[in-house]
């Protein structure tokens, strides 16, 4: 892994956070922000379509203050074997994300789906010895091999999709403290393994059973040896609905060993964090879980709105379930060059437990949206992927924008709804094309 190189982009989204007016007067000179509400103009725009590389042809609704997308982006490529292309956030642990155009595929290679590590993965692992214990209030407890999982129970194939809790945390303003993670910690890859349900019918969940609790043999950072790292869990409910895989292959493969090997949980559309890696056991509990990254503001937000850098109290916190609605563009790569006046848009979009319904493109600043054409998922709890044919006015620099709304009438918003802990900006995605 090489070391982190100094970003420039990332300087960029600092200063903007500090003081976006003082930050446009200093990247785009002193006419270009009238106001936060102003429009850019005068030698602001000028100076800004010399940095862009063009003229802007829809400047009139782009307000100032706002960061170029152009701007957004700070690639680093670093080597993890059996990774290509990840952007690495941090090594240790290893946190690493998937710069949008390599999410391209509908089902991402295992090569690009995202790492997020909170403690120090096991290093020795035996996969023909690991075995998985299903105990606490059930009537069977059971402890299986994965040659048992696989003969006891149905092996289903299913693209599931995990997102991070704290994707999109970089573009909090106020910042909050964790991963940067920018747009790339989310994935669909392929996992074939058993349903955690089929498990549980069998083991039989004793009445008065709420909450699961899941553990895995990765080992806290301190090296303490009874800490855990992150021990997180799901309502029985959740549990019992059919959805969650244990998954013991990754896209026809034995899983990566960043992603778990040999064995973890697969909770699509629900926080990352509850899909445990490296699974050894399930307990089922008559309350909440209180493990490790289950407490305090751990994967909880206050349980209203909340103004940017207000300080909320630990009661009004509460657990994350299922994640918003939300759209990446992945084709093509923001800050491309781009020619002829028509070009395609691909991208994918996705609601925790829920369908898209549709997905707008908007070449103008959002100013007017265009429909995208919208697959359906190739199975529940994967993302769906759409493409929209984007016809551009003249030549100079855009940005195209993308927002879902699903099956409940509920879409992306513009600003982030803020929280302390960064969790689920689900903002729009936009990347910046230069249309030659
Ligand atoms: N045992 C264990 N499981 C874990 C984690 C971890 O640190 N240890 N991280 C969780 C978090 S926060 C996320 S977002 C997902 C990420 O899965 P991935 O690394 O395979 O992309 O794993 C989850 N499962
Ligand atoms: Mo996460």
């Amino acid at each position: 892994m090489s070391d982190r190189k100094p970003n420039q982009p990332k300087g960029l989204y600092e200063l903007y956070q500090n003081d976006p007016d003082h930050a446009d007067e200093k990247v785009f000179g002193r006419q270009s922000y009238p106001d936060r509400r102003g429009f850019l103009k005068g030698a602001g725009l000028a100076t800004m379509a010399a940095v862009l590389g063009g003229a802007i042809p829809f400047h009139r609704s782009m307000p100032s203050g706002i960061i170029p997308a152009a701007f957004a982006e700070g690639l680093e490529d670093v080597v993890i074997e059996g990774k290509d292309g990840l952007t690495v956030l941090n090594d240790r642990p290893v946190n690493a994300e998937t710069p949008p155009h390599l999410l391209d595929d509908d089902i991402t290679p295992t090569a690009r789906h995202f790492i997020r590590n909170n403690g120090l993965p096991p290093t020795e692992v035996d996969a023909d010895n690991w075995t998985l214990t299903i105990d606490g209030l059930v009537e069977q407890p059971m402890t299986l091999t994965l040659a048992q999982l696989k003969s006891e129970f149905e092996v289903v194939t299913e693209a599931l999709l995990i997102e991070c809790g704290g994707n999109g945390r970089a573009f909090f303003d106020p910042k909050a403290k964790g991963n940067q993670w920018t747009y790339g910690a989310v994935a669909c890859s392929q996992w074939s393994g058993v349903r955690l349900s089929d498990m549980l019918k069998k083991a039989g969940v004793k009445s008065g059973a709420v909450y699961t609790a899941h553990y895995g043999a990765d080992k806290h950072l301190s090296g303490q040896p009874d800490k855990l790292p992150i021990s997180r869990g799901v309502p029985i409910e959740k549990a019992m609905r059919g959805d969650i895989l244990v998954a013991f292959e990754q896209n026809g493969e034995p899983l990566h060993p960043m992603n778990g090997a040999p064995l973890r949980l697969v909770v699509p559309g629900w926080p990352g964090s509850c899909s445990q890696k490296w699974l050894t056991r399930i307990e089922i509990r008559d309350q909440v879980h209180d493990g490790p990254k289950m407490t305090g503001t751990a994967y909880r937000v206050p349980n209203r709105p909340v103004a940017p850098g207000e300080k909320v109290a630990k009661e009004d916190f509460v657990i994350i379930e299922r994640m918003p609605v939300k759209s990446l563009i992945t084709a093509p790569q923001t800050n491309s060059k781009v020619s002829g006046k028509q070009v395609t848009i691909r991208g994918h979009a996705w609601s925790g437990d829920r369908k898209v319904a549709s997905v707008e493109v908007s070449k103008n600043f959002g100013a007017t949206w265009e429909k995208a054409t919208l697959n359906p998922p190739v199975n529940e709890g994967a993302w769906q992927t759409f493409t929209a044919k984007v016809d551009f006015p003249e030549a100079g620099y855009y940005e195209v924008w993308a927002k879902a709304t699903d099956d409940q009438g509920i879409s992306q918003p513009f600003a982030i709804a803020w929280n302390p802990k960064g969790y689920l900006n689900n903002s729009y995605h936009r990347i910046a094309l230069m249309v030659g």
